[in-house]
């Protein structure tokens, strides 16, 4: 057995381990195993290692000092899938970013400001940068405190994330297909992407109401292959290529909203159902509910003031989902143009716990395959 510095900590509503990049192999066939080996993957318990046997749970976050102007730290977020043999770089994930704050400040990458420390991040995976605001009073990271995110029990210290850029950062622009609304399987989608590929659907078009649990969708199998068809489909002109073993686009049906929200979703990740919904996820679907003709745009009954509009303007879009609602501060220009729609910026408020800290034993073949 080797034994590898890391940490456990939940970001928002998923959880993973946190590695300081000089630890981990720099060859990335070994990284792999040795992730693989760490989380105990492939098996869908994933009995022999940490992972908590769900996409959620099963997350890497690869954090390193940054030689970036902009940036106090790159990021690179992993996913391990549960019950394949496969890492993959292919997406970022937002709710992991809101750990890497508390994480790097905790391994002295990054130095305590005052009684708010501001982490600038480059998401290595997409290129694009998001600031944290970590409270650290009393010279320590603070976890405890009165900020509550659904999805999570109890409270905890907030941790704010602004995204700067990320429109078009993994499929090149907001819009990839260059339409608000594409016909794939005889289904209408608008396909977007503002930090994370997300393909929507209304939740009517493919014969369900939107408010099923997880469960419910997850035994849906004739759901479940129409979507796969819709997302292989959507993947290749979403220029993503072939999406067969890629964990991107999610697919977000949505719906309107029962508990006061701008919309109601439901999200496969993109096969298990998210419990609530990502965090750059939610950034597209709320940047989508706001821009004239998407799907998302169309369904809401009494469109606010910003369809209308071509300035700029400030709005908290309330995006529900199965354990409650993630509420998105977006700021976005021009929403009645698709080419000339800008997001000038999407804040959010997650929080986050270090749950562990050691080192993690991996067995010596996973050196040497
Ligand atoms: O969209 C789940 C999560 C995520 C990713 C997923 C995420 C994001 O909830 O930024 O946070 O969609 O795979 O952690």
């Amino acid at each position: 057995m080797q034994k590898i510095p890391a940490s456990l900590l939940r970001g928002g509503t998923s959880k993973g381990l946190y590695f300081i990049a000089g630890d981990l192999p720099t060859d990335i066939e070994t990284r792999d195993r040795v992730l693989l080996a760490a989380m105990g993957s492939p098996d869908a318990r994933q009995i022999d290692g940490i992972g908590g046997a769900h996409p959620l749970t099963s997350k890497v976050a690869i954090v390193s000092a940054s030689s970036h102007p902009d940036a106090d730290l790159d990021y690179l977020f992993l996913q391990v899938v549960v019950d394949k043999a496969l890492v993959s770089d292919g997406q970022n994930c937002g709710n992991i970013l809101a750990g890497v704050g508390p994480f790097a400040i905790e391994s002295g990458l990054v130095d305590i400001a005052g009684t708010t420390t501001d982490v600038r991040v480059r998401m290595l995976n997409t290129g694009a940068f998001a600031t944290l605001r970590v409270n650290t009073p009393d010279n320590t990271v603070c976890y405890e405190g009165n900020a509550q995110i659904d999805g999570v029990p109890g409270t905890a210290s907030p941790v704010t994330i602004d995204f700067l850029d990320v429109a078009g950062s993994s499929c090149g622009r907001l819009f990839p297909t260059g339409n608000a609304v594409d016909t794939f399987s005889e289904t209408e989608v608008t396909c977007i992407d503002n930090g994370m590929p997300v393909v929507l659907i209304n939740a009517s078009d493919v014969g369900i109401q939107g408010t099923e649990s997880p469960s419910e969708l997850e035994a849906n199998h004739a759901l479940k292959s129409k979507l796969e068809a819709i997302r292989l489909e959507a993947g290749r002109k979403m220029n993503l290529g072939d999406v067969t073993n890629k964990t991107v686009p999610k697919m977000t049906l949505v719906s309107l909203p029962l508990a006061g929200g701008t919309l109601s979703t439901r999200t496969f990740i993109p096969h298990r159902v998210h419990d609530a919904i990502g965090v750059l996820g939610s950034v597209s679907v709320a940047t989508a509910s706001m821009v004239e003709g998407t799907v998302a745009n169309k369904l809401l009954v009494n469109k606010p003031s910003f369809t209308s509009s071509a300035q700029t303007l400030p709005e908290s879009i309330r995006v529900e989902h199965p354990t409650g609602e993630f509420v998105v501060e977006m700021d976005v220009s021009n929403t009645t143009s698709l080419t000339d729609v800008k997001v000038n910026r999407a804040a959010l408020l997650r929080t986050a716990r270090l749950l562990m800290q050691g080192s993690v034993f991996i067995p010596d073949a996973a050196f040497n395959a």
